[in-house]
């Protein structure tokens, strides 16, 4: 099956910056791109042909980190925090991550499915074509296999792709409470190796609320025997080094990274592990210490941007808002900020070789705009310009 994109702008992210090609081709052929260039240079081909109007085209946006499957939500937790509430009260009234964990724990595979449509309706709505879910709610191994079925099957609920990722490692569960070895040992022994084939990565919270380096050390290497590649929450709310553990388990990305010095940009960049910055959960959470930008530049650490959708510290659903934060609040150009939601948001899920850019021989994933630059997809602030969304070479 064939189909034509045609009178389009092109922002190929092919190379180092947005690749344009004016007056641009696309054409797909069975899911895969057969052609990206030039109209001059285009091929005859039969099948449908869309015209788009002059229209900006980019690749199909990717969200690399979210825990968009969840039940129950903490606007609640929200209003008391407004209203003056204090940590520990809102902890009394079962608020913060428990209070999601028991919800996710009550729900079925099917409320969670349910709850997680929405959700991710608004994002298929912006032009992702890709998102990345952790678990991380359950924390049993019967509620993290849940979460993590809940999440792929979305995949047949809706035109998109979708890369779980086991977050057994995420808090400690109350019945654990002052056993946190015994807790990851469950996470090591039984969720990893359970999770094989429902997971496509692992990841843990490594902070002073979550899991130390040294425990942090204990689950990546559990996925490592388990052949499974990782991910890892590091230096969020304080600086331990995460980010050079990660690294050094060759992780896929290491994310939020407010904490995090040269010594981890360096780690990074020489195993090619990606940084994930999340401006939603710094801007929810009022955070002031800026991720070190200008370390991951100067070490050329691929960056890329993501919503962390998660009840608690993150409640977006909008990647476009992700695009503004982190040019706003992190100062990064519209190429950076760009290519963070596109080629670099790939390489973070291991996908460089299949999406990412629009190039001979991907996935066919693309999103058509009303935009007059690529800049305007920065720029706005709550506003979809989107036209189409293409999956797999399918308008949708
Ligand atoms: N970092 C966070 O900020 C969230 N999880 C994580 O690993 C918190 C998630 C929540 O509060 O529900
Ligand atoms: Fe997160």
């Amino acid at each position: 099956m064939e189909r034509t994109w045609t009178n389009a702008r092109l922002a190929t992210m092919a190379g180092d910056g947005l690749g344009v090609i004016e007056d641009g081709v696309v054409v797909s052929r069975d899911g895969r791109i057969a052609y990206a260039g030039p109209r001059t240079e285009a091929p005859e081909t039969s099948g449908d042909s869309v015209d788009c109007g002059g229209r900006w085209i980019t690749p199909g946006l990717i969200d690399c980190h979210t825990h968009l499957v969840h039940a129950g939500d903490r606007s609640g937790e929200w209003a008391m925090r407004l209203d003056g509430a204090s940590y520990e009260e809102i902890a009394r009234a079962g608020g913060g991550i428990v209070s999601t964990m028991r919800a996710t724990r009550a729900a079925s595979e099917a409320d969670l499915v349910a709850a997680a449509l929405p959700r991710l309706d608004a994002l298929l709505a912006e032009g992702v074509t890709t998102i990345e879910i952790k678990s991380g709610y359950g924390l049993t191994v019967a509620d993290e296999l849940k979460m993590l079925r809940a999440a792929r099957s979305l995949e047949g609920q809706r035109r998109v792709r979708v890369k779980p990722t086991l977050l057994g490692a995420h808090a400690l569960p109350p019945e654990y409470a002052g056993r946190a070895d015994d807790y990851v040992a469950l996470v090591t022994d039984e969720m990893i190796p359970a999770a094989r084939g429902l997971a496509d990565a692992v990841d843990a919270f490594c902070e002073g609320i979550g899991f130390t380096p040294e425990q942090t050390g204990r689950v990546l290497d559990a996925a490592r025997r388990a052949g499974l590649p990782v991910k890892l929450h590091a230096e969020q709310l304080s600086a331990l080094h995460g980010a050079s553990l990660a690294a050094s388990f060759g992780a896929l990305s290491a994310d939020h990274l407010e904490y995090a010095d040269e010594a981890d940009a360096v780690a990074m960049a020489a195993a090619g592990t990606v940084a994930v910055l999340l401006p939603g959960a710094f801007y929810f959470m009022r955070e002031t210490k800026l991720p070190p930008v200008n370390l991951f530049r100067a070490h050329r650490v691929p960056i890329a941007i993501a919503t962390d959708c998660n009840p608690g510290t993150s409640p977006t659903t909008s990647l476009l808002l992700m695009l503004n934060m982190a040019a706003t609040l992190f100062r990064l150009t519209v190429t950076e900020a760009l290519r963070g939601v596109t080629v670099h948001g790939a390489r973070a899920l291991g996908l460089a070789e299949e999406i990412g850019t629009i190039e001979l021989g991907k996935a066919c994933d693309l999103a058509v705009w009303d935009i007059s630059e690529p800049a305007e997809l920065v720029y706005r602030i709550g506003f979809n310009p989107l036209h189409l969304r293409v999956k797999d070479g399918e308008c949708c």
